[in-house]
C-alpha cells in the first residue's frame, strides 16, 4: 500500500485499511492498520526510515487500543485527598474551567501552567500553544522535550541558525564512509534504523560507537569508544586537536563557510590526548583512529543522541562535536555531515510550534516583536496580549504551587512523576497544586495525582501531522473513531476555551488546524506554509523548511549557506567541566539512566502491553561483576542505589559490557524501581536539560 493510496480523514467513512505511522518513537515507521472483527491489527509497511521493519513496540503498539486500562470516562477527584470517581465530560470540563479562573482571579493568569508532550501531533501542539497564549493568557507553558531535544536544539540554533534534527534524509547513512555515533542506542532504540548502518557496513564503511556501556549498538561497531560519563565534550575536543595537528582540516570550507575557528583552535591546542584518555578512559590509539576514520574518508556523519546530550553541559558538548564537524567540512557536504537522533514520535515538531516556554509557531521567538505582531495576527488578537517568555520545563514544575509558581497545570502528553529528573521533588510539587489536570488515555502515574483527568483518542483514532527525526512532515491517518465517552485533545481545547473567553472558538478539524499552523509559521524558521495534507499524502512526507504551495521542500540543509544571517556556521570555543555532582566517599560511583527496547518512556503505555511486559518485565541495575564482587552482590540480587536525593530499589544485573566505575538502570519503571528518584536536577544553563546521564551514587544489597 503506498502512504497516499488511501486517507481517512471525513468521520463516518473509516476504510478498512490506513497506511500510517507507529505512535512511539521520532523513526516514525510506516505501517498499515486494518480493521479485524474485534480490533486493530499492525502491519508493517515501507517507508524510507524503517524500509519495511518495525521493532517490538511497534508491532504490539494497537495492544492497547482497546485495553481493559483504557480511559473512556472523565475522572474526578471531589476533594483532596479523596479518590477519582467517573464524572460527565460535562462536570469534567465544568470543573477546570471553574478551577482555572479561581486561580487566575486570585493569582493571575500566570498562576496556570500548561505541560506539553513531544508525542502530540502538529495541530495537537500547536493549539495547545495557542490556548496556553490566547485563551490561558499565561507565559507558562514547556513541554517533555525540554529533557530530551533541548541541548541539541540549542546547539544547532546557535551554529546552524536552524534547529533540525537530522539536516539530511536518514538513508544518507548508509551511504557514508565513517559513522560516529555519540550516546546513542539506536538497536534498542530506533531498531529499524539499523537497516542502513547495515547498508554502510556492506559498503565498507565503519561505524564507531561512543558509549560507557557495550550496548547492542556498540557491539556491532568497528570500534567502541567507553568513556566515563560526562566526558564526551573533552573527547571532541582532543578529536579536533589530532584532526588539527595531524593536517586533516578542511581549511578552505573553514575560511568560506564558518566564523570564530580561531577561538576555537587555541581552545582545542590544550586537549592533549594523552590528558583526555586519563580524564575519560578512552585510549590514545582510539581517540587517534576515530579522527582518522571521521577525517579522511569522503563521507562522514556524526550523530549524538540523550547519552551525550542530557547533561548540565548538554549544548557545550554538542556543540564540541559540531565544531569537529564543521572543521572537517562535514555539514552540508553530500553524504556528510552532524545531526542529532530526536527522540519522541514527534520531538520535532513538537518543538516547532509553540510548547516551548520562549517560542511561537514556525520556530519564531517570543520575545521578537516581528514574531509577535505575525502571529498575533494570525490569532486575531492584539500583539501586546501574547505573555512573554516563560520558564523551561523543570523550573516550571519545581515552582508549582510556590509563591513564584503556578497553583494549577493542565498535563498534555507526559508522565513526569516517572520521567521527571528527582523524581520525588516533582511528585511533591505536583500535589502541592491547587488543580491538577491530565489529558490521557491510561491512569499514568501522574494522572493518578490528577483532580480531573480527561480520557483522550489514541494514535489511530485520529487525523494529524507527525514530523519525524529527518525533519520530514508525514501524516497520521485514523483507522476507527475513538470509543464513545473518549474526545480529542483539540476538542477539549475547544470546549475549555469556549467556557474561558467569549472570543472565536477554536478548530477541532486538524485539517483547518494545519492550515492555521502554515500560516502562523510562514516565515519562520520552520516554515511549514507550502505544506498541505494533501501534499503530504501525494508523496513519502515533505521536509521543512516548505515555504511555497508550489515550491520544492528541503531534504537537505546547508548545501550552499547556514540560515545565519551571514550565511556561515558559527564556531563557539567550549571546554570541559566536570559532572554537577562529582563522585566522593560516600557516593563513589556514577550514575547513567536510559532505555531498554521493549519499553517506552515512562513506561505508561509500554507496561500495559503483556508482550512487552514479558520481554522487559521489570526495572534492573546494571553492573560490572568486579564491581559486583566488591559490594557482595550477586546476579538477580536486590540491591539499592542511593543518591542524595533518593533511592531505587531493583535486582542487580551484571554485565561485562559496562565500566567498573558506573552503573546504569533504565527509567521505565515507577515506585521502588524509579531511576529519577535517584537522578540530579542540575541544569544547562542554556537548554534547561537535565543532568539524567550523570550523578554520584553508592550501591548496597538492599
Ligand atoms: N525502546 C525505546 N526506544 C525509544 C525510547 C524508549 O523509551 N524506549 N524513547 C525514544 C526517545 S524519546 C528518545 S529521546 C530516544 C533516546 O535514544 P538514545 O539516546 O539512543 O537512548 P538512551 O538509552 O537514553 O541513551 C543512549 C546511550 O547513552 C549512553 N550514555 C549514558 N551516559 C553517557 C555519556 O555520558 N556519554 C555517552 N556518550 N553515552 C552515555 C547509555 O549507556 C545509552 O546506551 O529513544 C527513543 N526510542
Ligand atoms: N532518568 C531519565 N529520565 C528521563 C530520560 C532519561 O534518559 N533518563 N529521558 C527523558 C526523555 S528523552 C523524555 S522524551 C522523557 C519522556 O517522558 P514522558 O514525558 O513521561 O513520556 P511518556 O512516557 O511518553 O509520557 C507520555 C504520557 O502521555 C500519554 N500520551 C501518549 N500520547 C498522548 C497523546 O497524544 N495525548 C495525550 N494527552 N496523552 C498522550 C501516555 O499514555 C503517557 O502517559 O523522559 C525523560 N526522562
Ligand atoms: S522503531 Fe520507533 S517508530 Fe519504529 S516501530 Fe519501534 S517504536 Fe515504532
Ligand atoms: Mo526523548
Amino acid at each position: 500500500m503506498t502512504d497516499g493510496a488511501r486517507t481517512a480523514t471525513r468521520r463516518g467513512s473509516r476504510p478498512e485499511q490506513v497506511a500510517t505511522h507507529c505512535p512511539y518513537c521520532a523513526l516514525q515507521c510506516g505501517m498499515v492498520l486494518s480493521a479485524t472483527g474485534d480490533g486493530v491489527e499492525v502491519g508493517a509497511r515501507d517507508f524510507p526510515t524503517n524500509r519495511g521493519g518495525l521493532c517490538q513496540k511497534g508491532w504490539t503498539a494497537a495492544d492497547l487500543l482497546d485495553h481493559p486500562d483504557r480511559l473512556t470516562t472523565p475522572l474526578l477527584r471531589d476533594r483532596p485527598g479523596g479518590e477519582l470517581r467517573l464524572a460527565t465530560w460535562d462536570e469534567a470540563l465544568d470543573r477546570v474551567a471553574a478551577g482555572v479562573q479561581d486561580v487566575q482571579h486570585r493569582h493571575g493568569p500566570d498562576a496556570v501552567a500548561v505541560f506539553g508532550g513531544g508525542g502530540l501531533t502538529n495541530e495537537k501542539a500547536y493549539a495547545l500553544g495557542r490556548f496556553a497564549r490566547v485563551t490561558l493568557r499565561t507565559r507558562h507553558i514547556d513541554y517533555n522535550g525540554r529533557w530530551c531535544m533541548s541541548s541539541a536544539a540549542a546547539a544547532g540554533n546557535r551554529a546552524f541558525g536552524i534547529d533540525r534534527g537530522l539536516p539530511f534524509p536518514l538513508a544518507d547513512l548508509g551511504r557514508a564512509d565513517t559513522l560516529l555515533l555519540v550516546g546513542a542506542n539506536p538497536a534498542e532504540t530506533m531498531p529499524p534504523l539499523m537497516r542502513h548502518v547495515t547498508d554502510l557496513r556492506e559498503r565498507g564503511g565503519r561505524l564507531i560507537v561512543v558509549d560507557p556501556r557495550a550496548t547492542a549498538t556498540a557491539r556491532q561497531a568497528d570500534l567502541h569508544l567507553q568513556p566515563l560519563p560526562g566526558t564526551d565534550l573533552a573527547v571532541a575536543n582532543a578529536l579536533l586537536h589530532i584532526a588539527l595537528t595531524e593536517g586533516w582540516l578542511d581549511r578552505a570550507y573553514v575560511a568560506e563557510r564558518t566564523t570564530g575557528f580561531d577561538e576555537v583552535r587555541r581552545t582545542v591546542a590544550g586537549y592533549w590526548p594523552a590528558e583526555v584518555e586519563r580524564l575519560s578512559g578512552v585510549p590514545v590509539a582510539d581517540l587517534y583512529a576515530t579522527a582518522r576514520a571521521l577525517a579522511t574518508v569522503d563521507r562522514a556523519v556524526i550523530l549524538t543522541a540523550r547519552g551525550a546530550e542530557q547533561h548540565a553541559k548538554g549544548v557545550d558538548t554538542v556543540t564540541a562535536f559540531i565544531n569537529l564537524a564543521l572543521a572537517l567540512g562535514l555539514p552540508g557536504r553530500p553524504g556528510s555531515g552532524y545531526g542529532c537522533l530526536t527522540g519522541q514520535g514527534n520531538g520535532q515538531g513538537g518543538r516547532e510550534h509553540g510548547q516551548k516556554a520562549d517560542q511561537l509557531p514556525g520556530y519564531r521567538r517570543i520575545d521578537d516583536p516581528a514574531a509577535r505582531e505575525h502571529v498575533a495576527g494570525v490569532w486575531g488578537v492584539d500583539p501586546d496580549a501574547l505573555p512573554g517568555p516563560g520558564v523551561p520545563a523543570y523550573q516550571l514544575l519545581d515552582a508549582l504551587g510556590t509563591p513564584s509558581g503556578a497553583r494549577a497545570l493542565l498535563v498534555f502528553g507526559s508522565n513526569p512523576v516517572v520521567s521527571a529528573p528527582r523524581a520525588a521533588r516533582v511528585e511533591s510539587r505536583l500535589r502541592a497544586l491547587d488543580l491538577l489536570v491530565v489529558a490521557d488515555f491510561v491512569r499514568s502515574e501522574t494522572a493518578e495525582l490528577a483532580d480531573v483527568v480527561l480520557p483522550v483518542a489514541q494514535w489511530a483514532e485520529e487525523d494529524g501531522t507527525m514530523t519525524n527525526l529527518e525533519g520530514r512532515v508525514l501524516r497520521r491517518r485514523a483507522l476507527r473513531e475513538p470509543p464513545a465517552g473518549v474526545r480529542t485533545e483539540l476538542e477539549i481545547l475547544a470546549a475549555l476555551a469556549g467556557r474561558l473567553t467569549d472570543g472565536a472558538p477554536l478548530p477541532t478539524d486538524p485539517r483547518e488546524v494545519f492550515a492555521e499552523l502554515g500560516r502562523a509559521s510562514a516565515g519562520g524558521p520552520a516554515d511549514y506554509a507550502g505544506i498541505t495534507w494533501d501534499r503530504i499524502d501525494a508523496d513519502t512526507g515533505v521536509f521543512w523548511p516548505c515555504p511555497d504551495r508550489d515550491g520544492p521542500d528541503t531534504p537537505r540543509l546547508f548545501a550552499d549557506r547556514f540560515p545565519t544571517p551571514d550565511g556561515r556556521a558559527r564556531f563557539h570555543a567550549v571546554t570541559h567541566r566536570p559532572a554537577a555532582e562529582p563522585v566522593c566517599a560516600d557516593y563513589p560511583l556514577h550514575f547513567t539512566t536510559g532505555r531498554v527496547l521493549a519499553q517506552y518512556q515512562s513506561g505508561a503505555q509500554t507496561r500495559r502491553v503483556a508482550a512487552l511486559r514479558r520481554a522487559a518485565p521489570g526495572g534492573f541495575v546494571e553492573l560490572h561483576p568486579d564491581l559486583a564482587a566488591r559490594l557482595g552482590v550477586t546476579e538477580g540480587a536486590p540491591v539499592r542505589v542511593v543518591s542524595r536525593r533518593g533511592e531505587l530499589r531493583a535486582p542487580a544485573r551484571l554485565s561485562t559490557a559496562i565500566r567498573p566505575d558506573t552503573v546504569f538502570a533504565p527509567f521505565h519503571w515507577p515506585g521502588a524501581q524509579r531511576a529519577n528518584s535517584v537522578t540530579n536536577d542540575a541544569l544547562d544553563p542554556v537548554s534547561g536539560m537535565p543532568e539524567f546521564k550523570i550523578c554520584a551514587v553508592r550501591v548496597e544489597p538492599a
